[in-house]
């Protein structure tokens, strides 16, 4: 099974309570998965390397993704040429230094509505940094998400950006507090959206997660 890149497709940007409200009503069992991670972390770039080059906006200004973002993307089972259609949402990060307060209340107030009202046939990714693993605002994060009971990956990215031997060992000997920390976490994994690495697996997880909750004939 692979996901079919390319096919990903650009569904609508929510930024208000209101419009979240509504989706989410009218998608009660919607299946699928959501990016979310502190500004500039490389939740679109991610997104581009796993659905297509330009799925979600890039770029070098944190906070740009200032919407819940929702696509529809594809799934084929090669054997039996089946397609199927789940959501991916590329949700606006935490723990903006930049913004003001009033912008980043409505942040927390999409947050809220997103998660309270969101599916259960949800798989959660967490993306953080691997130059800066267990950040204060990622861990009040996961405390917070945690009440949730969503299926939750936590992805490491940018390990290219750890060129030095003593900055792999740094994150190497952090390794036990991370896991630790991390314990009710399904999934951790290492990624570089840039060079590539980590991706065939994350993609592989995705699959076999939205496949556990397809009711699809043939495709599982
Ligand atoms: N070296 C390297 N750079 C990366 C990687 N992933 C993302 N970047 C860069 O980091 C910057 C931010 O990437 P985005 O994908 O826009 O980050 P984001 O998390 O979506 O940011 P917001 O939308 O602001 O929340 C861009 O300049 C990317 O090119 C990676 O794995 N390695
Ligand atoms: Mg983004």
């Amino acid at each position: 099974m692979n996901i079919q890149k390319g096919k990903t497709e650009f569904l609508m940007g929510i930024d208000t309570v209101e419009q979240l409200q509504q989706w989410l009503n009218e998608h009660t069992f919607a299946n699928g998965i959501a990016f979310i991670g502190r500004s500039n972390v490389g939740k679109s770039s991610l997104i581009n390397s796993l659905f297509g080059k330009s799925t979600a906006r890039v770029s070098k200004t944190p906070g740009r993704t200032r919407q819940i973002n929702i696509f529809d993307f594809v799934v084929e089972n090669k054997e039996t040429k089946s397609l199927e259609h789940f959501y991916l949402f590329d949700v606006p990060g935490y723990g903006h230094a930049e913004v003001s307060k009033e912008m980043a209340r409505n942040w927390q107030v999409l947050l809220d509505t997103f998660f309270q009202l969101c599916s259960e046939k949800i798989l959660l990714l967490n993306i953080q940094d691997s130059r800066h693993p267990l950040q204060e605002s990622d861990m009040v994060f996961h405390d917070y998400i945690k009440s949730f009971d969503l299926e939750t990956y936590v992805l490491f990215n940018k390990i290219d950006k750890l060129k030095t031997q003593s900055e792999r060992a740094k994150l190497k000997a952090r390794m036990p507090a991370i896991y630790n920390k991390f314990k009710w976490v399904k999934q951790i994994h290492f990624t570089s959206a840039e060079k590539g690495d980590g991706i065939p697996e994350v993609e592989l997880s995705i699959i076999n997660f939205v496949k556990r909750n397809s009711d699809m004939k043939g495709f599982n």
